[in-house]
């Protein structure tokens, strides 16, 4: 192997074998450049090659990826499968979506989706219990499960933040969530919150006859995250929750590691994806950051809401398909529905995702002029409602607190 040039990465007639792993970019080359020599120059920075012509000897293994299948803004590139790690998000996104993100040879390229080999899926531990959360640790079988985050994100005492909990419990939500940018501050430290949060799930479980959770964000430097697992596990938590964007790859698979042992599921929520997926044509799609999270092993992740709700989002309907999909036998993970959600659009959310998911409330259960109790309430009969096959409208003639939320935030 002699002379790897930027060109030489080009095969359109290569066929793929079963060990690859397939990128699809979307590419806009720079001025005077053509798709086929920008896909060429992806394949290569991606894999082994540089910008200058480089005399390789017989002692070099060829991992050199292929550009081969090319149209009018669009290429997929295949990687050999040594040129990976198994098990290692870090060193695989360092190939894939490296280097090229920043190469003056296109104006913007886009990691859109990849088809990844048995090989390299048997490297992960993947989740631990995915969507079997609903009936392994929880009595949601047959029905979405219901989240809730408590409003403000920040501020909240302790003791505030427990009664919340209790309301929500209460009221029928199965899961309390801490929000993202809540971890372990002074107004609101996180082993009192554990210890007392985990304390009235139990009472609330006897109160309710319902098995309850408590998604505790454990969202800190890694080991200290372990050690957060750890103390969740001592106290009865069977969840815990993780920023995966923001701890990073590495963190997320340490996580997972520990939580095999804890039997804890991990909770993924993905603030800061956006940088990623939100321009249309550049960076990384949220449908491969899912499938990163999958391989590391989270147990339920953020998806969106399928354009309703307050936050922008991409194409959730699919990567829920893709999360529940065969991947080489890993379990599939349950998708989250969040972001300006509340009673009144669960109807059209289910229409739109299914019943296999977590539909996640904050604003729209506590923000219910009658409270968080009434609020929990009223998610949780639209979505027992949804599943029975009735209206809200009709349900909310028996349900005053659905009533209620109808009232105050319609149907749209
Ligand atoms: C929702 C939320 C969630 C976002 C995450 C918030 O609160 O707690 O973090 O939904 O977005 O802080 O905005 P509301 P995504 O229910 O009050 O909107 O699921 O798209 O990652
Ligand atoms: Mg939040």
């Amino acid at each position: 192997m002699t002379g790897i040039e930027y060109d030489d990465f080009l095969d359109s007639a290569y066929e793929p074998v079963e060990t690859d792993l397939i990128c699809e970019f979307r590419l806009d080359p720079a001025a005077g450049m053509s798709m086929d020599e920008a896909a060429s120059r992806v394949a290569s920075e991606s894999s082994n090659g540089t910008w200058a012509p480089l005399q390789a000897g017989e002692d070099v293994t060829d991992l050199s990826a292929v550009a081969f299948d090319i149209d009018a803004d669009r290429a997929l590139v295949a990687y050999p499968a040594a040129l990976f790690e198994a098990g290692s998000l870090p060193q695989i996104l360092s190939c894939i979506a490296g280097n090229i993100l920043g190469m003056k040879a296109v104006d913007s390229i886009r990691l859109m989706d990849c088809e990844w080999p048995a090989s390299l899926v048997e490297g992960f531990r993947g989740p631990q219990f995915g969507s079997e959360v609903r009936s392994e640790l929880l009595d949601a079988d047959g029905r979405p499960i219901t989240a809730t985050v408590p409003k403000p994100k920040v501020g909240l005492s302790t003791d505030r933040h427990v009664e919340i909990g209790r309301e929500a419990w209460r009221g029928g939500v199965d899961l309390l969530k801490d929000d993202e940018n809540l971890t372990d501050q002074a107004f609101n430290p996180f082993e009192e919150r554990a210890r007392r949060s985990l304390a009235a799930r139990d009472e609330l479980e006897d109160e309710t006859g319902e098995r309850k959770g408590y998604l505790i964000n454990i969202t800190a430097e890694t080991d200290e995250m372990v050690r957060r697992a750890e103390f969740v596990a001592d106290h009865g938590g069977r969840f815990v929750m993780v920023d995966i964007i923001t701890t990073g790859w590495a963190a997320v698979q340490t996580v997972r590691e520990a939580c095999e042992e804890l039997g804890l599921a991990i909770h993924a929520h993905r603030a800061m994806h956006a940088a990623f997926d939100r321009l249309d044509h550049h960076g990384v799609s949220m449908r491969c950051l899912a499938q990163f999270a999958r391989l590391a092993g989270v147990d339920h992740i953020h998806t969106g809401t399928a354009g309703l709700g307050k936050l922008a989002n991409e194409d959730t309907v699919g990567i829920n398909e893709w999360l529940r999909s065969d991947l080489h036998g890993l379990n599939d993970v349950l998708p989250v529905a969040s972001g300006g959600l509340h009673p009144g659009i669960v109807d059209q959310l289910l229409d739109a995702v299914g019943t296999n998911v977590c539909v996640q409330a904050g604003g729209g259960i506590h923000g219910h002029p009658d409270g968080t109790e009434a609020g929990a309430r009223a998610l949780r009969e639209a979505v027992e409602a949804h599943v029975d096959g009735e209206s809200l409208e009709r349900r909310a003639e028996t349900v005053p607190e659905l009533a209620v939320a109808l009232d105050e935030w319609g149907t749209e």
